[in-house]
């Protein structure tokens, strides 16, 4: 079991996980983050041992098992044009990365919202806007990461694309202090974020970690399914690709397969 203090030992942050609700079970952090949002200080974070209604983007489902894995959300109150808050869920995969990466662990960054081993899902993240008014509103960013997870725990449809870090190493993770980390590495990449807008060290640690620059992929954006090839990462964090048709355009946002990963291997 997670708790507060073995949390803690491990913070350096100012405000990211001060405050900190544990559940045993619950439906889904997100959406308690939602409830608790406008009286929560920002960076409190809601954790639980498992969901019972994990979800992804879109309505998917996100597999939750208890005890396993590390399900939780921030709660953010960025004071931002909200055209930007699609930014903050590559703040939350680069900080994931780097707290993979002190853990001896080599991650790669599936723009725009999941962290892979070895090829395999370990960390997806579903960042949601909550309006309060006209003129304010809050963001909740829900991160699962399979800390713990055995490969009998993925069903029949993960077990070829998705891995947890347990099985990578080889042994158990310490949740507590893997929260800590991302948390912390979450906090430095988020501030300069909040304050000036600068995403810059995001950028970098995405495009460096990348899987998918100068990939061929299928791009689906509302519904549409387009094939081309990723160029780069720009300093908005949009996805820069040269479609088949040569139009090269830069995405803010979608589903991007990858040839030859997950199932993509159509000619
Ligand atoms: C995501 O969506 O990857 C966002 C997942 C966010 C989960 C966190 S946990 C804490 C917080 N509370 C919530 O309720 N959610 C957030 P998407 O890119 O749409 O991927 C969803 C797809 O990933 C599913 O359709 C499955 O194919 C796959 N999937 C489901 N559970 C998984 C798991 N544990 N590990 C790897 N892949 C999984």
């Amino acid at each position: 079991m997670i708790n507060k203090m073995d949390i803690e030992k491990h913070l350096t942050t100012d405000f990211v996980g001060r405050n900190i609700e544990c559940h045993e079970s619950i439906e889904s952090t997100n959406i308690r983050a939602k409830e608790v949002a406008m009286l929560a200080d920002e960076g409190t974070v809601i954790i639980a041992e498992e969901q019972t209604m994990g979800r992804g983007r879109l309505g998917r489902s996100w597999m939750s098992p208890k005890g396993k894995g590390l399900w939780f959300s921030i709660i953010l109150k960025p004071y931002l044009d909200p055209g930007k808050i699609s930014k903050i869920t590559l703040i939350g995969a680069a900080a994931v990365h780097k707290a993979l990466k002190e853990l001896g662990i080599t991650s790669h960054i599936k723009w725009p919202n999941d962290v892979v081993v070895e090829g395999k899902k370990v960390c997806g993240i579903l960042t949601e806007m909550v309006l309060q008014d006209e003129n304010s509103y809050y963001v909740i960013m829900g991160i699962g990461i399979n800390a713990n997870l055995d490969k009998g725990d993925f069903h029949d449809e993960l077990k070829d694309k998705a891995t947890s870090l347990k099985i990578i190493k080889g042994a158990e993770i310490d949740r507590s202090r893997l929260l800590a980390c991302v948390l912390n590495n979450f906090e430095k990449l988020y501030i300069p974020f909040k304050e000036k807008e600068d995403i810059s060290e995001t950028i970098k640690i995405s495009r460096e970690n990348s899987i998918l620059l100068n990939r061929e992929v299928r791009i689906i954006k509302d519904n549409v399914e387009r094939t081309g090839r990723t160029i780069d990462l720009d300093q908005e964090g949009r996805l820069i690709v040269e479609f088949e048709n040569g139009k090269i355009e830069a995405i803010l946002s979608g589903e991007v397969s990858v040839r030859g990963m997950e199932g993509y291997v159509d000619n």
